[in-house]
Formats: structure tokens, C-alpha cells, sequence
């Protein structure tokens, strides 16, 4: 029997497709263009079963487009800057590059082996000179669009990475990458203006509704955390200007009976008076080592030092004491808030644990607050509220008082972002320099595009161990230059940026490789983008995916590109687990990929990925059979040496059950893949592949021109998951190559009509009923139609049927009991 190789096959075959440029666009407008983007890798180790899984799910969807017709564009790069190289590069007394480059090596070589459909000839790196030159030359244009600027503020600490964080980087209080507990430090520091884009970037979800998943979506939406409310004004005593709050219930302003000022931020250590110094202090030191996580958390006792001043409730004039504690955050809002016990619980625990006053003003649910420890909220009756008394509804009760506010000119209706600016300097080594110059006399002075790239200083071992400041600030040749302004001594910025940075748009470089004139020519985006399908991890789901969003918005402003969204279509792959659990060192429940490829070859690793359930759903690999998928890639191959007819054969000779159930797949595949439902297009082939044996064993036999019909298009929907058994079937069938060249079919409508025959229902030898059924009906079904007939049953008068003799599909015969 006829065997096919899956290790030769696949030898053979990226052969073929490197030498016909098989994968690479045509870019030549002859053919509609269709972006499809996995998110790049990092270059740490080999590939794993994580990335063939995200892979295959690309390729099928890359591949697919291309058979429809698409001039389709899949590249590949890397995602080659970041903290493991230089960890590794430290222990090893190695440069970060040696261990990237290598790491790179070893990983585009597991992708060609596993057969995806990439355009090599696009392969960028974010470390490349000609790479991160473009991203100084973005950062330089936000820079002049005020986008990039630094301030000095407490930020995320990772005291293991001796590096500060963002907030996105920040999980549950520890920092995402090693773990550890993160702390806060004051420095200066680069940000994005994030942050004046955070309306828009909720706005434009609408357009993607549908081609994202809703949990993404929600997920961004949560990050971004829109609150309309007021901005209230509370005059200070000694004090000029007034301290400035932001609240959602500006309604309940006359239950505000003290105010709480963040001990972190610039007010409470301008507020506190003598008196309270030292208690003050302390205080901010234990703050320090609270994450924000336990700081907003509403079971964490509360704690909190009075300032000894005084403010004034802006509407009825009472002299309220101002208070420093943890749970208000320095950065969100004003840093200060007006603190109404009765109807906010964070609130009326700080109350009653420090004997503050609480008063009710809005009658909830007829209890009283104070008395019970449980604060209200939601709409009730005004009490207690000047104005707003008798109101009953709390649309109104906010509309009322801020109107009275904004006529005081004590407040005024605004809106408030959860999102912060997006901190991006890092004090690492392995990234891309900040194109910044400091001098004394001339401020911040950015580098001029014809000097970049600013090259990374040649650093090396332990000259990147982490000391707290940024490595480069040991390359003292590096960092003592001449201002580009006034020729005085000047500084180099010592930090990196981000790496969030560098993946924030590098799916635009690739629609112009090696373009010298900007980061990417617009004419060549305006073709290939948007992106059609995006392809890659939910643990992106607000990092990069809010970033990347970002820096589109910036490119579009700039004119640079056309449209709002870059990506139209999102598919977030599930994990491959094993035994139940993510595979983990320390449970030893590891699956190596190369050795999965070794045993099984390629085909049926990647055909077992697809086929076990829907893109979404996690792998359990213990739950799935490599071996039983290169069972049926064998069964498959095996066909097509069972086809005796020749390629010029005219299908319409064919048999028509079978060309009925070809065209059927057809259609079904197509759908399905269309739809991203990839392991319910797979069974369809396999359930073709079945029909197909049939018609060759027992039926018009392998000469017959259906089965040649049907064998083809097995090969071009086994190409999307396994594309080296599928080459080899096409060739089998004395095609031309290769199968990823030739053209999807569509589905005969005429051959789609179910063919029917009358059966006749006979009981006791007289024909009872008449019906259309299909040609291959079951016993199963015809009695089940039988049985609905109202001649039968009229029949059968309540008698039950005791045989059946079924001469299907012409005729079946019940014999009733007694
Ligand atoms: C008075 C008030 C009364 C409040 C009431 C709520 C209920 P969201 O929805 O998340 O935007 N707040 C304002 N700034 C804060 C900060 N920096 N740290 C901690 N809390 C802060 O929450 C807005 C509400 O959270 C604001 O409305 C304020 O408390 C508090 F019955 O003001 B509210
Ligand atoms: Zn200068």
C-alpha cells in the first residue's frame, strides 16, 4: 500500500516553495490584497506547542485566502528586544545580540520546517539598526505632537528587573514578567499622551464590534474606564487655590463631611501642618509598600492620618478636616476626593474607624447608614440637601447641583479616564535608545532624524547587570556629547524605551521592507491595510492591542494613514495544556514540539491542533490523538492512488451521488472556514474522504471522474492544516504544483439539491402512504417518516408495529401487531 513519507515530504516541499517564491505577494494590484498577521515572537528558545497552535490557526486563514483568489500578504519577523537576552547575556558574559540572533536562527527554522505559508522576503527584527531608527523617528514626531513628554511622579518599581514598569505591566501588584512584588520610586520619566486619545479609542470600538471578540473589547473598555461625573472646588483655609475634586455623585455633596487627599501625591505633602509632620511621613512610607491593588480593595482596613487642615463645603459653607489615606490614589482623578460616609463604603469605613460624621441625604431604602455601617446608593429621596430635597431621582439631583455649581463657579460637569499615559522608559539596556539630548542650557533636545539611529553603545556581560540606573549610564564615551544646539557638554537619556514601543507598529513596516524614505511608504499601507485577520494571544488584550491601536491613531492624525482601526478582525487562539494544566517546568507536563514533529511529522501535529475543537478552546494534549490524525492522513493520501482517471477527464461524467456529496464539503468548508469554525471544516473532510473510499470500494470505482473530483478538493482543504500530505496528493493525481497555487472551487448549486425518490409505505400488503426521501436514507429515518404520515398512523389505528421490511429507498413495509 502506498505510504506517504511525512519527513521527506516536507524536505521536498519547502524546497518547492521557496525556490517558486510560492508565498511571497504578487503586490502588483492584479489581485484583491489580503493582510493576514500573526503577532510576531519573541525569540526566546525554540518554538513550543503555544506558538504552533497560534501558527497553524494563521495558516489556515492565509492559505484559505490565497486559494479564493487573494493576492495575500503573511509575514514574519521578531520581536527581538527585551530582558531576557540581556539576563541571559549577563549570566553567559555575552552581548543581548549573540543569544537574539541565535535564538532567531533556531526559530525561523522550526517555522519552515512546520510548513507555514510566510513571506520571508519581509522578515524585519526590532533590534535591527534600520528597524528601531524608525522608532526613534516616531518617537521623535510625538515628541513634536506633545505625545512624548517626561515628568517626575512615583512609578512602578520591579525590584528584581531594576526597571520601572507600566501600569499594564503591573498584575495583581506584581510585575507581569518575573513575578516579583512591585514597588514605587520617584523618577523622571518618559510617557506617551496615551491618554488624549482615550475617548477615541473607546469611540472606535464600534468598529470593531463583531470582527473582535466581546471579551477583548470588554476587556479595553474596563482598561480605559470612562466615569462622567463633576469636578468640585473646596476652598482651603491658608490656602489660595482650592483643592480640586473629582466625584461621579457631585449629588451628594451635602453629605460630604471630610475630605481625603492622597499621602502620595504633591497635596498632602504641601497641606500637612507641623504638627502632623512626622506621623505624615511615616505614613507615606507605609503607603509605599502597599500595592494599588490593596489600596483599592474594600475588605483592606483603613488607615489614615488628618492632614490638621481645613476645607469648606462649597454649598452649605461647613468647615471639613482634610485627611491623608492610602485607598485615594494619587494618579487618578485629582488625587483628591470629597468623602461622603453615608454612600460610599470605602468612605464610611474611614468614618466610623476615626469618628468622622456621616449624614444621610439620600433615603435609599428607609435605612440609616450611620446606624447600620452599610452605605447606600442608587436613586432614593433627597434629604438633608438644601435644593435637591423632595427630588427623587438621581439624574436629576446631578444635573440639579451641578448647574448650581457652574453658576457659583465652585465646579463644573466633566468627564473622567481610568487610563494613564503610557510610561515608557526603561532602565535597561537590550531596547531602543531614547533619541533625547540633555543640556544644561538648551533643556531636552531631540535628536535630528538625519543623525539616527542612535546606536546602542557596545555593552557587554557584566556591564549589564542591573545596578538601578540604566546601563548605558556607564558608557560614559556614549553619553557625554555635544548639544546639537548650542555645541555646550550635554547628556545622552539613558533609559530605552518600552518594547511595547517597538511592537506598536511594526505590522506596518512590513508593507515596505527596507524602505529608506520613513518607518513605511503610505501608498504601500493604503494597499494591504487594515489587516484582515490578526492573529495571537488574549494575554495582549490590553497591552499591546490598546498600544498598537494607539500609535494608529497617532500615524492617522499625521496623515500618514487613512483609517481609524489597523486591525479588522481578531482571533484570540487558546492554550495547548496537558493533563488538564498549562504545561509547567514544575509539574513536568512539558510537551516538546520538535519531538511531537519527529514522531508524527508535521501534518498531523498541525492537523490534531486544529482538529481538536473550536480556535478559542484550550488544547488538552493528553485529550488528543497525533496518532489517529496521521491515521487519516494516510487513509487520505491512499485515495488518491486509487484514482485511475486522468486530469482531463470531464467531471460532469461523474458519478452523481458522489459529485453531490463533493460539492456539498464544498460548500460546508467554505462556509465553516469563512466563520473561523476551522475543527468542524476539518471533520468535513474527513467525512468526504470516507464518502470517497465508498464510491472507490463498493461503488462506481476509482476510474469514475467524481472520484478524481472529489480526491482534488481533499487535497485543497487538507492544505490549509496539512499542507505537505496535501502537495503530495496533488502531485499524485499528475497535477502541476503545487496545490497552494491552484484555485478553490465553488459549489455547483445544481449539484447541491438533495436527490430524491418516492418510497412507498406499505402495511399489509396496501400502500398507505407516498413520500419524498433522499436517495441514501436510513431505516432509521424512513420509519421515523413513516410513522408521521397521518395515512399511517390512520392505518395502524393504535397498533404498534411489530417488523419492518425495508427495501430502501423504493419501499418499506410495516407489519402492525395484533
Ligand atoms: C463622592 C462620592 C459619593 C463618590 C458617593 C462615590 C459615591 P469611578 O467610578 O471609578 O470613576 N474617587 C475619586 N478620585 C479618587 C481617587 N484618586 N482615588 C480613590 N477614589 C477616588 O470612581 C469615582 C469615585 O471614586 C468618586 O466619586 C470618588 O468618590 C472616588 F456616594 O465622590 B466619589
Ligand atoms: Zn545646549
Amino acid at each position: 500500500v502506498a505510504h506517504y513519507d511525512s519527513q521527506a515530504a516536507q524536505e521536498k516541499w519547502q524546497a518547492f516553495w521557496e525556490q517558486d517564491k510560492t508565498f511571497e505577494p504578487l503586490d502588483d494590484g492584479s489581485r484583491e490584497r489580503r493582510y493576514v498577521l500573526d503577532m510576531f515572537p519573541y525569540p526566546s528558545g525554540d518554538l513550543h506547542m503555544g506558538h504552533a497552535e497560534a501558527y497553524a490557526m494563521g495558516d489556515v486563514v492565509s492559505r484559505f485566502l490565497r486559494l479564493r483568489g487573494y493576492d495575500v500578504m503573511h509575514p514574519i519577523g521578531w520581536d527581538s528586544f527585551g530582558l531576557p537576552a540581556e539576563n541571559a547575556a549577563i549570566r553567559a558574559n555575552t552581548h543581548p545580540a549573540e543569544w537574539t540572533y541565535n535564538n532567531i536562527e533556531t526559530q525561523a527554522r522550526s517555522f519552515k520546517r512546520y510548513g507555514l505559508s510566510l513571506d520571508w522576503s519581509r522578515r524585519l527584527h526590532t533590534s535591527d539598526e534600520d528597524y528601531y531608527r524608525w522608532t526613534q523617528w516616531l518617537f521623535a514626531r510625538f515628541h513634536e505632537r506633545g505625545l512624548a513628554y517626561r515628568k517626575n511622579s512615583f512609578v512602578n518599581w520591579c525590584p528584581k528587573d531594576q526597571t520601572v514598569l507600566a501600569n499594564e505591566q503591573v498584575v495583581d501588584g506584581r510585575c507581569e514578567r518575573c513575578g516579583s512584588d512591585v514597588t514605587k520610586r520617584k523618577l523622571n520619566q518618559w510617557y506617551f499622551k496615551i491618554t488624549d486619545y482615550a475617548q477615541q479609542l473607546l469611540d472606535d470600538m464600534t468598529q470593531l464590534e463583531g470582527g473582535w471578540p466581546d471579551h477583548v473589547l470588554a476587556m479595553q473598555r474596563n482598561w480605559i474606564g470612562r466615569s462622567e461625573g463633576a469636578h468640585v472646588d473646596f476652598a482651603v483655609e491658608g490656602r489660595e487655590t482650592p483643592i480640586r475634586v473629582f466625584t461621579t455623585r457631585p449629588d451628594t455633596l451635602f453629605g460630604a463631611t471630610f475630605m481625603v487627599v492622597a499621602p502620595d501625591g504633591p497635596l498632602a505633602a504641601e497641606l500637612v501642618t507641623d504638627e502632623h509632620r512626622a506621623a505624615f511621613e511615616a505614613y507615606v512610607e507605609q503607603t509605599k509598600r502597599q500595592t494599588e491593588i490593596q489600596r483599592q480593595s474594600t475588605e483592606n482596613e483603613k488607615t489614615g492620618v488628618p492632614l490638621g487642615a481645613f476645607a469648606t463645603n462649597p454649598v452649605n459653607g461647613e468647615r471639613v478636616p482634610i485627611w491623608a489615606a492610602d485607598y485615594v490614589l494619587a494618579d487618578y482623578g485629582t488625587g483628591a476626593v470629597m468623602a461622603v460616609p453615608a454612600h460610599d463604603q470605602r468612605d464610611l469605613d474611614f468614618a466610623r474607624k476615626f469618628g468622622l460624621p456621616v449624614r444621610n441625604v439620600i433615603d435609599v431604602d428607609g435605612t440609616d447608614p450611620a446606624e447600620t455601617g452599610i452605605a447606600t446608593s442608587g436613586d432614593g429621596t433627597y434629604l438633608n440637601s438644601g435644593p435637591l430635597d423632595g427630588l427623587t431621582d438621581k439624574a436629576a439631583g446631578v444635573a440639579r447641583i451641578t448647574e448650581q455649581l457652574q453658576a457659583d463657579g465652585n465646579g463644573v460637569g466633566t468627564v473622567q479616564f481610568r487610563l494613564r499615559d503610557w510610561l515608557l522608559s526603561r532602565q535597561r539596556f537590550w531596547g531602543c535608545p531614547i533619541p533625547v539630548i540633555h543640556c544644561a542650557d538648551c533643556g531636552e533636545v531631540v535628536v535630528a532624524d538625519e543623525q539616527l539611529p542612535v546606536r546602542l553603545p557596545d555593552l557587554r556581560g557584566s556591564e549589564l547587570a542591573p545596578k538601578g540606573t540604566s546601563p548605558l549610564a556607564g558608557a560614559t564615551d556614549w553619553v557625554n556629547v555635544e548639544c546639537p544646539k548650542c555645541g555646550g557638554p550635554a547628556q545622552r537619556d539613558t533609559d530605552t524605551m518600552d518594547t511595547f514601543v517597538d511592537s506598536s507598529w511594526y505590522f506596518f513596516r512590513y508593507c515596505s521592507p527596507g524602505y529608506t524614505e520613513g518607518p513605511f511608504n503610505p501608498d504601500d499601507v493604503a494597499n494591504w491595510m487594515p489587516v484582515a485577520q490578526y492573529v495571537g494571544g488574549v494575554e495582549h488584550a490590553i497591552l499591546h492591542l490598546l498600544y498598537m491601536r494607539f500609535f494608529s491613531k497617532v500615524l492617522r492624525d499625521m496623515g500618514m494613514v487613512s483609517f481609524d482601526e489597523p486591525m479588522l478582525k481578531l482571533l484570540n487562539q487558546g492554550q495547548v495544556i496537558n493533563q488538564g494544566r498549562a504545561m509547567s517546568k514544575s509539574l513536568g507536563n512539558g510537551i516538546d514540539l520538535g519531538a511531537q514533529i519527529d514522531e508524527f511529522g508535521v501534518d498531523a501535529v498541525r492537523l490534531t491542533m486544529i482538529f481538536a475543537g473550536p480556535p478559542e478552546d484550550d488544547i488538552d494534549w493528553a485529550e488528543v490523538s497525533p496518532a489517529s490524525s496521521l491515521k487519516f492522513l494516510q487513509r487520505a493520501f491512499r485515495l488518491a492512488h486509487d484514482v485511475a482517471s486522468k486530469p482531463e477527464v470531464d467531471f460532469a461524467d461523474g458519478d452523481k451521488a458522489l459529485r453531490h456529496v463533493t460539492h456539498k464539503s464544498i460548500a460546508e468548508i467554505t462556509q465553516l472556514v469563512e466563520s473561523g469554525r476551522f475543527n468542524v471544516a476539518v471533520a468535513r473532510t474527513m467525512e468526504l474522504v470516507n464518502a470517497t473510499r465508498k464510491a472507490v470500494d463498493s461503488g462506481p470505482g476509482g476510474a469514475d471522474p467524481a472520484v478524481r473530483e472529489a480526491v482534488m478538493f481533499v487535497a485543497q482543504a487538507l492544505s490549509l492544516v496539512a499542507p505537505y500530505v496535501a502537495e503530495e496528493i496533488w502531485e499524485t493525481l499528475g497535477l502541476p504544483p503545487s496545490v497552494a497555487n491552484s484555485t478553490w472551487p465553488t459549489a455547483d448549486e445544481t449539484l447541491l439539491v438533495e436527490d430524491s425518490v418516492t418510497m412507498v409505505v406499505q402495511i399489509q400488503g396496501k400502500i398507505r402512504a407516498k413520500l419524498e426521501v433522499p436517495t441514501d436514507i436510513t431505516e432509521e429515518a424512513a420509519l421515523e417518516l413513516a410513522m408521521a404520515d397521518a395515512g399511517v398512523q390512520r392505518s395502524l389505528d393504535g397498533r404498534s408495529v411489530v417488523k419492518v421490511i425495508a427495501r430502501l429507498p423504493k419501499m418499506l413495509s410495516l407489519v402492525p401487531g395484533k
